[in-house]
């Protein structure tokens, strides 16, 4: 699956890109499937009941070495094929991936960030897959981008429990990415996006793979605090080991 002209002129443009219908449906429900069976494990290691844990825990990260159907994910032909397209690249790398869950009616507002301020990469070469795993729209979470704002360039971090970023009239035009379950959003780690609450009945989920274009390299200045970096076997200005940032996909093959 390649993305035709107009889409890719809109990553470029936005900095961000919509792809509806990524992932079939068996796959999805298979990945709702091992989340909720790991969620089962952990909420028993806690010692919590499953709706404690979920109502606390929201986040959780590299989901492909606790399950092989996050693995498998990983190396979705699309998925690989559009980030290789979209990052101009014959090869890509994950950073890594992370499950962001928003229960119904519990979960709050994630405010305007960008993402590569927060990563030891040492280019702004990357992008997140954002997979839906549950129908989203403006009441359970969907996510809300400022088209074009990535152009500006990368900004000092923001402050998370703080953050209130003040976009002025330039509010108006931010573009609510309302998606069904198995859409993709492929979005620049220089976009700015926000998510609101889940205020609906309804679970929303996503599997968010972050990929970066192999030729990226560790660069620990840039953020010396990212839990990530104590999988790193190389050195500063080296190329990440893949052993723990895997390959994605046919472009193993390429690079
Ligand atoms: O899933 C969300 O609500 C936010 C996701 C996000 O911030 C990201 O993909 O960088």
């Amino acid at each position: 699956m390649k993305l035709d002209a107009g889409r890719v002129a809109s990553f470029r443009e936005n900095g961000f890109v919509h792809v509806p219908g990524v992932v079939d449906a068996e796959t999805v429900a298979g990945l709702r499937a091992a989340h909720d069976g790991l969620v089962d494990r952990w909420a028993a290691e806690c010692e919590v009941d499953r709706a404690t844990y979920v109502r606390v825990v929201s986040q959780w990260t590299s989901l492909h070495e606790q399950h092989p159907r996050f693995r498998a994910q990983l190396d979705h032909p699309a998925v690989g094929a559009i980030a290789r397209q979209l990052l101009g690249a014959s090869a890509v790398q994950l950073f890594h991936d992370h499950l962001i869950s928003k229960p119904p009616r519990v979960s709050g507002t994630i405010p305007w960030h960008q993402d590569y301020p927060f990563w030891p990469v040492d280019a702004p070469r990357a992008l997140s897959c954002w997979l839906a795993l549950d129908d989203c729209d403006d009441d359970s979470g969907a996510m809300r981008f400022m088209p074009g704002a990535h152009l500006d360039g990368e900004q000092p971090p923001v402050d998370f429990l703080r953050a209130t970023w003040d976009w002025g009239d330039r509010i108006h035009a931010a573009v609510p990415t309302r998606a069904k379950a198995g859409d993709c959003i492929f979005h620049s780690c220089l976009s700015w996006h926000t998510s609101p609450p889940n205020t609906s009945d309804h679970h929303r989920r996503a599997f968010i793979m972050i990929i970066m274009h192999a030729d990226c390299r560790w660069d620990p200045e840039h953020c010396d605090w990212h839990p990530m970096n104590d999988c790193v076997t190389v050195q500063p200005g080296e190329h990440f080991n893949r052993d723990r940032f895997p390959i994605l996909g046919a472009g193993a093959a390429a690079c």
